[in-house]
């Protein structure tokens, strides 16, 4: 039953013009993503050491186990950031939405692998004002627990007016992203790329830099969660366009024709890309949306896949590639199409998948090689694979295509296995909610549950759905999907081990190649299947396990692990903990003394 290419063969002419009809300024801010203005990236901040070596020195991708190994270089990235209400129009269609600097996407954070990254965020959230939180996706936090930016779990949300300055270690290397973790904060634009530079076997020339894919909402994210968790409310929340780069064209006059009377300006801009002809670019894919399953793809070109979240993989080639919500992919794209013509110019498409409620799931951006008119629309042809086939509705790549570079294999038997089942529900007042392990999960903003653990109190409310996994050093996550949708997992403050993914319940003995396993941070579990995660679990502190789409984790699918709470009481019991941790607590402990806090949801 295969719909291969139905959703690209449709594209209509309202969504195809190239000449912008809005400023860079009235789409994104302060934003330069997606266009010719943002700069190629270096292939590492600052310059080789007297003796020729990298920052990182002499360490390899595939030669260093990078969960070990990670250089200390002594450089510290320091960014500051200020969170801010405001009115943009990233597909021509006017909303409000929040932003980091002014900026949808928010600014890039850049560092070498080994460097200290320090982000001072200010919440400027006013009229209403609102909390608000960072996660750093990918990192592992090791030794910064309180850092990693889950409110309820790793720290009290930063109040309005106030401050919280994050530092930790860019101790791996590769593609990210950072996004608020209040609510579903994030979907109303709070999200902008990392890029962290380290060893690469792969030869390239071109460092194009972060190509954030997007679902997109004409409406704010607390208006949205506040219909589905109303009574009777449906869990299908439907984006409204699909981004680039935090752009793409809308059809304004249909919006019209229905009767929607908000300012909105047709052909408001794609994002546009050089190519030099003959040259190997890098382009770093992210999945920033709230939902939607990507499916990206370059026509004419093929893509080799270097790494996947922040783990380099044995090279191969794809005409398309999947990406969950949270996923990324390094690819390498040379511009060798059409005979090199150096006047050519290919559609780039990001089409959100059949299990994605989408009004409009496709995403256009422009390439255009050096003597390219960019006044001029491409007239590629896609790939026979890119678009919306029916199996990329979950299973993204098969395992056995993603091989981790530096090899790792699954240490033996687990000191513990969980299973968790995913289940949805409607509670009595009639509200659809999801189980994540028998519980649907709301977080006490004031009570993060990293603070308890440092106190030795271990008697977590069931509804925060705090897993203690007590000095086990390797765990085994059995997460069994009992329905029809697809859910990214992602697990904090590691990379895991995805063992086994499939239809219906592990047969509890298949482990696709044992001896280097895929890894990386968020993986998809398919509709009525099973997915099979292991940990070394010796990371100290509280870790987020939950589904990445933005309204399930709203709805209740969230949990936390505690993993080594005895070397946490040791190293940051007593007066251990920087009291950044304790103040952040005080100052959102007055602000909700004093303002009602109205925590519709989950909470993360
Ligand atoms: C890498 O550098 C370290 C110290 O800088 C040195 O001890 C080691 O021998 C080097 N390894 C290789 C393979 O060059
Ligand atoms: C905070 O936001 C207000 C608008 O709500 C703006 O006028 C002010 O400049 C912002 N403050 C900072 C530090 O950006
Ligand atoms: C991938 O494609 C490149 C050129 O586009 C080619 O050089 C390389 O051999 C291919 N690699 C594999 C693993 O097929
Ligand atoms: C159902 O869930 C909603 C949302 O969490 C909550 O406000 C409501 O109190 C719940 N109803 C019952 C009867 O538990
Ligand atoms: C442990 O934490 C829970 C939840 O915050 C609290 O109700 C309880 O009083 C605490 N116990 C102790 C001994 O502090
Ligand atoms: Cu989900």
């Amino acid at each position: 039953m295969g719909v291969i290419g139905r959703a690209i063969v449709e594209v209509s002419s309202k969504l195809t013009g190239v000449v912008a009809s809005l400023t860079q300024e009235k789409t994104n801010g302060s934003s330069r993503l997606g266009t010719f203005l943002f700069p190629l990236l270096a292939f590492f901040l600052g310059n080789l050491t007297p003796d020729g070596q990298y920052p990182w020195g002499n360490l390899t991708d595939w030669g260093n186990n990078q969960y070990t190994e990670c250089p200390i270089t002594g450089a510290v990235r320091t960014y500051d950031f200020v969170i801010s209400r405001g009115v943009i129009a990233p597909d021509g269609y006017q909303r409000d939405v929040l932003l980091v600097n002014g900026a949808f996407p928010g600014p890039l954070i850049e560092a070498n692998w080994g460097d200290k990254i320090v982000v001072n965020v200010f919440n400027n959230i006013s009229s209403p004002e609102e909390g608000t939180s960072v996660h750093w996706h990918g990192f592992l936090q090791q030794g910064t627990p309180w850092d990693d930016g889950a409110p309820g779990d790793t720290q009290c949300p930063i109040a309005p007016g106030k401050s919280y300055t994050y530092e930790f270690i860019a101790s791996l290397y590769g593609t990210s992203w950072y996004h608020a973790h209040y609510s579903a904060q994030y979907a109303g634009g709070i999200v902008g790329p990392i890029v962290v530079h380290g060893p690469t076997q792969a030869k390239y020339d071109i460092d194009l830099g972060p190509v954030m894919l997007s679902d997109w909402y004409h409406r704010p994210y607390f208006d949205l969660i506040k219909d589905m968790l109303a009574p009777g409310g449906s869990p299908r929340v439907p984006s409204d366009n699909n981004l680039i780069n935090g752009k793409m064209n809308f059809d304004c006059d249909a919006a019209a024709a229905a009767g929607d009377k908000t300012p909105c300006t047709p052909n408001a801009g794609i994002s546009k890309f050089k190519f030099q002809t003959g040259k190997t670019h890098r382009l770093r894919l992210v999945n920033s949306g709230a939902d939607g399953v990507q499916r990206f793809s370059i026509d004419g070109h093929t893509m080799t896949v270097i790494a996947n979240d922040f783990v380099p993989v044995k090279p191969y080639n794809v005409t398309a590639i999947s990406l969950a919500v949270g996923q990324r992919a390094d690819v390498l794209v040379t511009a060798n199409a059409a005979g090199s013509d150096p006047k050519s110019a290919f559609w780039m498409r990001s089409d959100l998948t059949k299990c994605s409620a989408a009004k409009q799931p496709i995403a256009l951006a422009a390439v255009y090689y050096d003597q390219a008119d960019p006044d001029i629309a491409p007239t590629s042809q896609p790939w026979a694979d890119a678009g919306d086939p029916e199996r990329d509705c979950g299973a993204s790549d098969d395992l056995d295509k993603r091989e981790p570079l530096y090899p790792i294999p699954v240490r033996g038997e687990p000191a513990v296995t969980k299973e968790m089942k995913i289940e949805a529900y409607r509670n009595a007042s009639d509200v659809f909610l999801w189980k994540f392990g028998g519980v649907s999960t709301r977080v006490d903003y004031n009570h993060p549950a990293l603070d308890m653990v440092v106190k030795g109190n271990m008697s977590f409310p069931e509804v925060w759905n705090v897993r203690d996994f007590g000095a086990a050093k390797t765990v085994r996550l059995v997460v069994l999907n009992k329905g029809p949708g697809t859910h990214p997992m992602h697990l904090h403050g590691y990379n895991f081990y995805v063992l086994s993914s499939g239809p219906g319940d592990w047969d509890g003995k298949t482990i696709v190649r044992p001896s280097n396993p895929v890894r990386r941070d968020v993986e998809i579990v398919r509709p009525w299947g099973h997915l099979v995660l292991q940990f070394d679990a010796t990371n100290p502190g509280v870790w987020a396990f939950h589904c990445h789409i933005a309204w399930h984790a709203s709805g209740g699918f969230f949990s936390s692990f505690v993993t080594q709470p005895e070397e946490v009481r040791r190293r940051w019991g007593g007066s251990g903990m920087p009291p950044k941790m304790e103040q952040v607590c005080r100052e959102w402990d007055a602000w909700s003394q004093i303002n009602v806090v109205d925590q519709i949801d989950s909470g993360s």
